[in-house]
Order: structure tokens, then C-alpha cells, then sequence
């Protein structure tokens, strides 16, 4: 699905932009899928929609939708992940970021991997666009490079208001004129490195702007359930990685993964 100068350009950079782009009956279904989980979950601001692949609903409490897993396990979407992390691939995340027009929240600076359970620690993240995603918006930007050291900088709390996370990347950990918005149409599929440092600014736009994180581990990696009690990231964000389904979506599992736990009837 990649070309070597697209892999290439991924270690380089540590996000890559693939040429490819979801079919326009695709991205319909999985607009009205987003339609139907925000009217489902009332209650729950849309930037914090997490695990919607879950149509049963599972432990962190949204009410998910089939067509979001059914999206996890696209065949061209699981090409472009095996060029860059392997044959066997495990899904094991998949979150909505929805941010309304003129409203949705501040994604402050940060590095995903000091939350997530999985040793040796090896992931990737595909950030599907539902809606453009434009720097008025409140695109995703990252620090090119940033990845290359494979360390986790320094965070600090954060309590600023309409932010959407209580930690963000010390500045001191980074120049901010180094950024790169990620700029992309519906249905474009931006990858991004565990380390790459990434945020957003709020929708100052009056559009809506949706993207879809679906992150993925190699399945030579384990994820260990017992690292990390279940947490608020913010109130209203909860995150319960002990008892988050895995799926094997390609190839064989090598490191003795859990494939029971959290799966209702509904989410197999
Ligand atoms: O969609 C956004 O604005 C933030 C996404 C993000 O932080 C992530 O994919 O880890």
C-alpha cells in the first residue's frame, strides 16, 4: 500500500499522510455512525467519545458503533499499517475526537505513550478524517522529528479551561515554530509514531471537525492489563485499559495477548 519513500518518510518524520483515501459511500456510513453515537451518548462531550468501536457499550461507558470496528478491520487500512508495524496486527484503541463548530476543545501538546500498556512499547495511531480538518478547525499539528529520540519528555499538569487532557509537554521540551498543521480532507487517514509529540487547537471555525483514532499494536507486543488502574483523563473521560477488548485483526498473536476480556456478546 506504501511505497519505500512513504515508509521512508514515516521513520523521518514520524507521520506519514497516505495517498489513499476512504471511499465516499465509506465515509457516509461512518458520518451517520457518528451521528447516531453523539446522539447516543448525550451526556459525553464528542472530543471524548472513546471506544465507539464497541457497539455493546463497553466499561468506559459510550454506547459504540459496528460501523467504526468495521472500519478497524478495512483491508487497505490494515495494508498501510503492515507496511509500517508488521504482518500481525492488533487493535486495541479507537476513539472519536469530535469538536463542534466553534466550540470543540484545546488538544493540548502531548505524547500518548506514558498512558498506554503495551511492552515493548510499539504502536500506531490512524487518525481517519470524518470532516475537513483545516488549522481554523483545529487540525492535528506535530513536531517532525520529535519521534526520533524514543523518549518520553517532560509533562506538566494542565488546568487551563477548555483543554482536553489534565497533563500536556513541559515548552521547554519544545519549539512550538516547529509545528506542522496536518491539513487534510474528509477520509484521509494521517499515521502518527507513539512518540511523535501532537495536539490541536480549538474549532475556531464554524464547521465541525471529527476525526476517528484508531491505534494498533504489533502482535509481538503485550498488552499488559495490570500496568495501569482505570482513570479520568478529565471528568467525563474515562479510560479502563484493564478490561479494553483486543481484536486480532491480521496474522497470528506472539505474545500470549488477552483476546477475552471486555467482550460482551455484541462485540466479538
Ligand atoms: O483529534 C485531535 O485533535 C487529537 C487526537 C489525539 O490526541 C490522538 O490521536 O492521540
Amino acid at each position: 500500500m506504501l511505497s519505500s519513500a512513504e515508509i521512508a518518510r514515516h521513520h523521518e518524520q514520524g507521520y506519514l499522510i497516505p495517498a489513499y483515501r476512504l471511499p465516499e459511500t465509506q465515509l457516509e456510513v461512518l458520518q451517520e455512525a457518528l451521528e447516531w453515537v453523539i446522539a447516543a451518548n448525550p451526556s459525553v462531550r464528542p472530543e471524548f467519545l472513546i471506544s465507539v468501536h464497541i457497539a455493546a457499550g463497553g466499561s468506559e461507558g459510550i454506547a459504540g458503533h459496528a460501523a467504526f470496528l468495521a472500519l478497524c478491520r478495512e483491508r487497505a487500512v490494515l495494508d498501510i499499517v503492515a507496511d509500517l508495524i508488521g504482518p500481525d496486527i492488533v487493535l486495541w484503541a479507537c476513539q472519536v475526537f469530535c469538536k463542534r463548530a466553534a466550540d470543540g476543545l484545546e488538544i493540548p501538546w502531548h505524547q500518548d505513550r506514558q498512558y498506554w500498556p503495551i511492552r515493548p512499547l510499539a504502536t500506531c495511531t490512524v487518525w481517519v478524517a470524518l470532516d475537513h480538518s483545516t488549522d481554523e478547525s483545529g487540525c492535528l499539528h506535530v513536531l517532525p522529528g520529535y519521534h526520533r529520540e524514543r523518549r518520553l519528555r517532560r509533562h506538566r499538569p494542565c488546568t487551563r479551561a477548555g483543554a482536553g487532557l489534565n497533563e500536556e509537554l513541559d515548552p521547554a521540551e519544545f519549539d512550538a515554530a516547529a509545528a506542522v498543521d496536518v491539513e487534510i480532507e474528509p477520509g484521509r487517514m494521517p499515521i502518527h509514531d507513539v512518540y511523535m509529540p501532537h495536539g490541536s487547537r480549538p474549532n475556531r471555525s464554524g464547521r465541525r471537525r471529527a476525526g476517528v483514532a484508531i491505534r494498533y499494536m504489533p502482535a509481538p507486543a503485550h498488552f499488559d492489563r495490570t500496568l495501569f488502574p482505570p482513570r479520568a483523563v478529565v471528568p467525563g473521560y474515562q479510560v479502563d485499559l484493564a478490561n479494553r477488548p483486543l481484536w486480532l485483526v491480521r496474522g497470528q498473536d506472539r505474545a500470549g495477548n488477552d483476546f477475552i476480556t471486555g467482550h460482551g456478546p455484541l462485540a466479538r
